[in-house]
């Protein structure tokens, strides 16, 4: 039996309250939280997860400009390790077992001149924050984006070669079937080549709708991930299509990710899952 979870991110602007009620009611396991420490209070979210009895599953971290592990300004590269530890201390405080990492800001499509040294950077900065997550009992998981939106990391197996370079015993690599349906060869292919490392995964279909509102074949998808006996949560992390989704949401489109979706999303999955 798989766990569901249901990233909050696209509830965008709505009381975490209304986020968690909605998750709990369509029959989530958990919630997966958006990562902006300053924005939830870890007290009032482990009340409200108690109420409903559902878990955290996991924190989606936000890499922006300022939080970029990769920046040639040591300052940014700085700001972005203390933010790692900060949405380290709110899974924490949340006792939730796992955060998401990237080792770049997301729609950085151009890298620095000297490669190596960048590389170089973003293993110093996430070694720093995996140590620390890992003294405060968090995991780490390496997440993959398509080549839209990072020139970094965008499949799985650039994700276990990065995680190779890392001394840490927290941290393991995850696939989001939106990034890989640009630029994986098989999803499934992936998965199971990422086995046990496999700590976290981001399901949407192909244009990043709830399963079955796009093209994703999900049966050799939950295949694999049944046969490399994952662990993890599947988190559906849907987004509006659009260049702007967040711009989207903010100007009250995308009604369909609230109530609609999460219920369908869901539904769909473990319909799929039945059939296994
Ligand atoms: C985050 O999980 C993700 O998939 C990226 O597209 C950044 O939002
Ligand atoms: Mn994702």
């Amino acid at each position: 039996m798989f766990k569901y979870s249901y990233n909050s991110l696209v509830y965008y602007g709505e009381n975490i309250s209304d986020s968690i009620k909605r998750v709990a009611g369509c029959g989530y396991d958990a919630i997966e939280l958006y990562g902006e420490p300053d924005a939830l209070d870890t007290k009032e979210v482990r009340k409200l997860c108690e109420e409903h009895n559902i878990g955290v599953s996991s924190i989606c971290s936000l890499y922006t400009d300022e939080r970029d592990l990769a920046s040639p300004d040591p300052s940014v590269r700085k700001n972005a390790v203390t933010y790692i530890k900060q949405v380290a201390d709110l899974a924490a405080g949340v006792v939730c077992p796992v955060m998401i990492i990237a080792p770049t800001a997301c729609m950085k499509l151009k890298g620095w001149k000297d490669p190596d040294e960048e590389r170089k950077w973003a293993v110093e900065g996430m070694q720093e924050g995996g140590e620390y997550a890992n003294s405060v009992g968090v995991g780490i998981t390496i997440e993959a984006w398509n080549r839209y939106e990072t020139y970094f990391l965008n499949r799985l197996e650039q994700c276990l070669e990065f995680m190779r370079e890392l001394d840490l015993e927290n941290v393991g690599v995850m696939g989001d079937t939106f990034h890989m349906n640009i630029d994986e060869v098989s999803i499934a292919d992936a998965y199971r080549q990422a086995g046990k490392h496999l700590t976290h995964v981001h399901l949407a279909d192909s244009n990043r709708a709830a399963p079955g509102k796009g093209h994703l074949d999900f049966m050799p998808i939950l295949k694999a991930l049944k046969d490399i006996d994952y662990q993890g949560h599947l988190a559906f992390e849907l987004l509006p299509g659009s260049a702007d989704p967040f711009g989207t949401l903010a100007k009250g489109g995308g009604r369909e990710y609230f109530d609609e979706y999460t219920k369908l999303a869901i539904e769909n999955i473990k319909s799929i899952e039945k059939e296994l």
